[in-house]
Parts: structure tokens; sequence; C-alpha cells
């Protein structure tokens, strides 16, 4: 690798999510894990954790209510002082009584007036955070033929996000998060890629779509998307994960590698991902029902790491030479050579030059930091 790689792959860096680190996440019993997070304050200070073992942290991503604090402005200094920033702000649309039928696309006006509000709240709040993003997944759907006029309550939707945008500065980002099924069954409001992009040319040039790799149905080619929304501007973050059937939330990289180099492939040739902040957002949305959460969340960043290395190994203009020679053995084979290739060496050499664990799981167990940190959580 060259010196350019070398500072790309040093410089990388992802959100995780402040609701990975304590215990939530599941419709079936949320279980005790020894150490987790129980305060907003220890949920920063695990994101700072994962940091301080990785490096490879820009920001910690916050859900509000489940964040909601008094003192926004003290919450912004401690996320600081872990070395990091206050990344994207997720409202909460899926836990009041009002939103049974929906919330931004509900057909009540009370249902929608209070998710536009709450809404504006977030963007109150990421004003006083200075967080960039404002990330939104709404629930809305329906479960029987004929219960939702589809194109009404698409139409409602686009309203309630064009309210919230007018709210926000110019300098924030709307990012629609779609989903294909759940909590609704029969339709959802926004299912996919294409009504995200739609919903987002309604709302303007800031309301970008945001890719959650739980939220497709089963052998969707997600690189295929990632390579056309950015090629139209619309591409605004991800939700990292990794899924066996549906939505199922788990360490990223844990089941499919391959599908993750790929989608870095389709990024690089759009974006500098070393520049974190930067024009994508890249976020972890896991939940950990078994694992230890800062282990599975240093797992997650290691996993990206690795894959984002793979992908600085590809060389691009060889693999234009060879699409555009129709030499189908030999484009596979470019992105597989890369693939292949054990990046983990390069990323240790990197750790050491910048004074990080080369194996920060080997050290968050063995230095006494997992000890001291259940010990102080009993
Ligand atoms: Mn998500």
């Amino acid at each position: 690798m060259n010196e350019q790689q070398n500072q790309m792959l040093a410089n990388f860096r992802v959100e995780v999510p402040s609701w990975g680190f304590s215990r939530s996440g599941t419709r079936f019993h949320a279980f005790a894990i020894p150490g987790e997070a129980r305060t907003l304050s220890e949920r920063i200070a695990d994101a700072g954790l994962v940091q301080q073992l990785t490096g490879a942290v820009s920001a910690v991503a916050l859900h509000i209510p489940w964040d909601e604090t008094s003192d926004y402005q003290a919450l912004k200094e401690q996320v600081e002082e872990t070395g990091l920033q206050v990344g994207a702000i997720n409202p909460n649309l899926f836990q009041e009584e009002l939103y049974r039928f929906g919330s931004l696309a509900s057909s009540d006006p009370a249902a929608r007036e209070l998710a536009v509000s709450h809404c504006l709240e977030c963007v109150e709040i990421m004003r006083l955070t200075e967080s960039k993003g404002l990330s939104i997944w709404l629930p809305d759907g329906s479960n029987y033929p004929g219960q939702m006029d589809f194109a009404a309550a698409f139409g409602r939707m686009v309203e309630s996000l064009q309210a919230i945008y007018e709210g926000m500065d110019d300098d924030q980002t709307m990012l629609i998060e779609y989903k294909f099924f759940e909590p609704a069954f029969y339709h959802t409001v926004l299912s996919d890629w294409g009504t995200a992009v739609l919903a987002a040319q309604e709302v303007g040039p800031n309301a970008k779509i945001l890719v959650d790799l739980g939220h497709h149905p089963m052998g969707t080619n997600i690189e295929a998307i990632v390579a056309l929304v950015s090629k139209f501007g619309r591409l605004g973050g991800f939700h990292f994960n990794a899924r066996k059937y549906a939505d199922d939330d788990l360490t990223t990289g844990s089941l499919n590698p391959y599908e993750l180099f790929l989608i870095f492939v389709e990024l690089n040739k759009f974006y500098d991902l070393s520049q974190q902040p930067g024009e994508i957002c890249l976020v972890l949305d896991q939940s950990h029902n078994v694992k230890c959460k800062v282990e599975a969340t240093v797992q997650s960043v290691t996993n990206l790491q690795l894959m984002y290395a793979k992908s600085l190994l590809v060389d691009y203009d060889k693999l234009r030479a060879a699409q555009e020679a129709q030499d189908v053995v030999a484009c596979e084979e470019i992105l597989k050579g890369a693939f292949d290739t054990d990046t983990r060496p390069w990323l240790q050499e990197i750790k050491r030059q910048q004074g990080l664990p080369e194996e920060p799981l080997q050290y968050f167990r063995t230095s006494g930091l997992k000890e001291r940190r259940i010990e102080a959580r009993r």
C-alpha cells in the first residue's frame, strides 16, 4: 500500500450509537450483560472507551428521548471530553400511544403534529450539540389491505418531512431511513431506497437517504443501490449491522464481510471516506443482546476498518479497463484479489504508529479495563 492509502486507513472513522451500549433492542427478553451502561453518562463513556481502544470513532449518535437530558451543552462537553463529537440525532417516532396508526404519515393530524414537533425539538438539540444529521426512521404502514391509502399516506409523510426541513439550518442534513417491513407487515410507507429518494427529492437538497444494511429483502444487491443513489447525490449515510433473515442488528461484518467490502468499493468511487465527519455519515446501528456491548462495538469498528482497507487495495483503473474489455473473469479476480488480502498486519502497523493497542479486543480483556467496568457497574 502507498502513503495515500495508509493515510486513508489511518483517518477512517465511524459513529457509534449510544443505544448499542445499554440494555435494549429485542422484542424478547433483554438480558443483563455485566458492565453494560446504565445511564447516558455511561453510554458516552463507553463510546469514548471504544475510541480509546480503536482510535476509529468520530462521534456518538444519540436517540431522543432515550438520551434526553436537561443540559445539552453539558452533554456536548462530556462527549468532547472523550475525544468525540455528537453524531446524528435520532428522533423516536414509534413509542407514543398516538402513533398506533402512524406518525409522520398518520391520517390523524394530532399524531402528525406530535411527530413533527418532536423532530423539530431534535433539530434544536442538534443546534445545541452541533450535530449535523437528523436521522429519521418512521414505523408507518398498514397491516391489512384497504387499511391505508398508499399514495395519500406518502403525501402526508412528505408534507410532514417538509415541515421539519423548513425548521432546519443549511448546514444540517436530513437522513431518511427506509425499511421494507416491520412493524407494519402489509405495506410500509417508506419501504425502499426508491421511495426514500422520491421523498428526499420532494423535501430539498439537504434531504438524503440512509441505508441500513438490515432493512432490505433477502438477496438485495445493496452495493448497486449505493452506486445509483450516490450518482444522483442522494446518499447521506449508513447504518451498519449484519442480518441473516431480517432486521437482526448483528455485529457488522460477522455474516457477510464480502458485502461490506463491495459496498466500500462503490463508495470509494464517489467519496473520500477517510474524511469523517464528511459527506457520508457512517454509523453503527446494532443491539447486542448476548455479547458484551463494548466488545461487540470494537469488533464492528474493526471489521469496518479491515473491509475498508481491502477496498483501498482495489486497482480501480485496472477494474475499469477490464470492464471495458468485457473480461468478466479479470473483473471478478481484481475484486477477489483485494478482498483475499489479509489487511490485519497493515491495520496493526497503523495502530502501532498511533500508539493504540494492536489488538483492541485482547487489550480490553487482559488490561483490567473490562473487569473494572463490570465491578464499577455492579
Ligand atoms: Mn437503522
